[in-house]
């Protein structure tokens, strides 16, 4: 049996947590089409009779603007560092551009066995695969590259078995009922975090923490969740609850059919919004906030 951790790298929103979920056969990750989505290295582990991959999905490659991204920025660095493969994911819709050649290679150079995933072929031209093919080989990229569509399902099993095949043999490090290291709790967050992220603008997604205070089951099988969405500032405190509280109301709705479904039971969800300024800046709030670096 073939056995290891796999990190999953590259841009933001190149598709990294779309295709690990759909590798993995469960929504384990959160998915939005914003940047910094995925702010933690989460688990996913596959189990066949052959091999066992343990997926790490990271937040990604990002310019560092703030103590955050920072922290999301080293903690793709450490994690890629530190596993028997690499998925290098990049978005063949998106181009390729020099810039994303150099991070292929600078990827390459740690000397751990990779792949190249370039995805999202479902919404781009057939005629450009082989073309950029053809440039990252001239560039001196050895990697195999394997043109997949996570929404399509194109070309996946493929695609897995390579990442197998990088593997080395050995006993499989996790139970095989085990498919994410997360909790429930953690999930459930998550969940609050993703529709934020795909409903409201700019600035202000990026700035939202969520703390689940209670998250209990019921004899009756009802699961009771309250939260916190802590925003940065008073006005997106405004825009985040929206005249006469309809924006909150949505987006709260839109969460918990999701959690519903997540947890296979009904949920009584309430939410409050809270302003902690500049909290992606203060290092003791960020570690309330459950984003603290790992030993
Ligand atoms: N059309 C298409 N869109 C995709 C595919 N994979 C991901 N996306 C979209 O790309 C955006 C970013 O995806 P996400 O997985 O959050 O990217 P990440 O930041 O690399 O984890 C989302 O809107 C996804 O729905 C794909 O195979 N095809
Ligand atoms: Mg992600």
């Amino acid at each position: 049996m073939r056995s290891g951790t796999v990190a999953v790298i590259g841009r933001a929103n190149a598709g990294k947590s779309t295709l690990l979920n759909v590798l993995v056969g469960e929504k384990i990750a959160i998915v939005s089409p914003k940047p910094q989505t995925t702010r933690d290295r989460i688990l996913g582990v596959l189990t066949r009779e052959e091999y066992q991959i343990a997926f790490v999905d990271t937040p990604g490659i990002y310019r560092q603007r703030n103590a955050l991204t920072a922290l999301m920025m080293k903690t793709t660095e450490t994690t890629s560092k530190d596993v028997d493969a690499l998925l290098f994911v990049h978005d063949g819709h998106a181009g390729l551009k020099e810039e994303d050649i150099v991070l292929m290679q600078k990827y390459a150079a740690l000397g751990i066995p990779m792949l190249i995933a370039y995805t999202k072929i479902d919404i781009m031209p057939k005629e450009k695969i082989p073309a950029d093919i053809k440039m990252l080989f001239e560039a001196g990229v050895t990697a195999d590259i394997y043109p997949v569509s996570a929404r399509k399902g194109q070309n996946l099993k493929n695609l897995e078995r390579a990442i197998a095949q990088l593997l080395p043999e050995g006993e499989p490090l996790f139970p095989e009922d085990v498919v994410s290291d997360r909790s429930e709790k953690f999930m459930i967050s998550e969940l609050m975090r993703e529709k934020i992220l795909l409903k409201y603008e700019k600035e202000i997604p990026h700035g939202v923490a969520v703390i689940v205070n209670t998250f209990e089951r019921h004899e009756n099988g009802a699961y009771e969740v309250n939260l916190d969405i802590v925003c940065e500032k008073q006005n997106h405190k405004a825009i985040i609850i929206g005249k006469q509280g309809q924006a909150l109301k949505e987006v709260a709705s839109f969460a918990r059919k999701d959690m519903e479904k997540f947890l296979g039971a009904k949920v009584f969800l309430t939410v409050y919004v809270k302003v902690r300024e500049g909290w992606r800046d203060k290092g003791s709030l960020m570690k309330e906030f459950g984003y603290t670096e790992e030993e």
